[in-house]
């Protein structure tokens, strides 16, 4: 339909961008990383949400390539502008399962003159994995070439322990639903039990969707260092990118 033809000629076309999202230390405001975030428009200038193109994406197969686009587009604009010492990238499972693809990374990685260590990819919880074995084999491929692998929107699906047990993550992201009610009795230890299931494997935090001030103050209460969302910085291209101030500390 219109959405895949769209994917067809996006990266030929320039209808394809990525934004990107800091990532800051709470508690030194210093920016640790970017996640890049696909933006795309049809060529009648329609916005497509990822929510949209995606799972189309995902479906014809055009995810392998606009995947390998996004993180050779990462390495160019955040090596180039120095922004952040990091670059996270969204990663699909189907480009984890897909044959030759940390092989390809490594390409991006070399043509680029990127380290391994300045990436890191995400992967979401909850998607159907068949071929687990092909999965474990390509972060441990991954890894090797320096990459870290973050475990995205935690605590959303029904898989998460499973895929904690499972993949050698580094970072666990809290999906930001967790924060909405974080002031109540409730949801507050409901966030620290979750707190204490990550630490206790070792793994680090880092908590999405801070919205306000008080986001910030409860996280210093929690001891999570790793925040990102709204109120530090929206999702902006790379050169609009501004490091938020902590007057507070
Ligand atoms: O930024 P936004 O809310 O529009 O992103 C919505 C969803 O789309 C997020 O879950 C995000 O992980 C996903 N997404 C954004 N960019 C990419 C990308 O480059 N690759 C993949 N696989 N998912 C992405
Ligand atoms: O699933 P993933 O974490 O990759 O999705 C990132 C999405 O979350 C992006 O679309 C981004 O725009 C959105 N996002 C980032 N920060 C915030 C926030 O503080 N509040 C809300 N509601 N959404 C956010
Ligand atoms: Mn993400
Ligand atoms: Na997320």
């Amino acid at each position: 339909e219109n959405i895949a033809a769209t994917l067809r000629m996006a990266i030929k076309n320039d209808l394809v961008h990525l934004v990107y999202q800091p990532i800051q230390n709470l508690k030194t405001g210093r920016v640790e990383a970017v996640e890049s975030l696909m933006r795309m428009k049809m060529i009648d200038g329609t916005p497509l949400s990822p929510a949209q193109f995606i799972p189309v994406a995902e479906r014809t197969g055009a995810i392998l390539d606009l995947g390998l686009w996004a993180i050779r587009r990462a390495c160019t604009e955040v090596l180039a502008t120095g922004v952040a010492p990091m670059a996270s990238v969204n990663v699909s499972a189907i480009q984890l399962k897909s044959r030759g693809f940390a092989l390809a990374v490594s390409t991006i990685l070399e043509e680029t003159g990127v380290s391994g260590s300045q990436l890191a990819f995400e992967i979401t919880e909850g998607i159907d994995m068949e071929g687990q074995s092909d999965v474990i084999r390509c972060i441990t491929d991954l890894q090797a070439l320096g990459i870290r692998i973050w475990l995205d929107d935690f605590g959303t699906g029904f898989a998460g322990l499973s895929w904690l047990r499972l993949f050698p993550f580094d970072t666990v992201k809290i999906d930001r639903s967790f924060l909405q009610d974080a002031r109540r009795p409730a949801g507050r230890a409901m966030l620290e039990d979750i707190i204490r299931l990550i630490r206790n494997r070792g793994l680090k935090i880092l908590i999405e969707g801070l919205e306000t001030a008080d986001h910030v103050e409860l996280m210093h209460e929690l001891g999570i260092e790793l925040g990102q969302g709204y109120y530090l910085g929206r999702p902006v291209p790379i050169d609009e990118v501004r490091i938020k101030a902590f007057p507070r500390l």
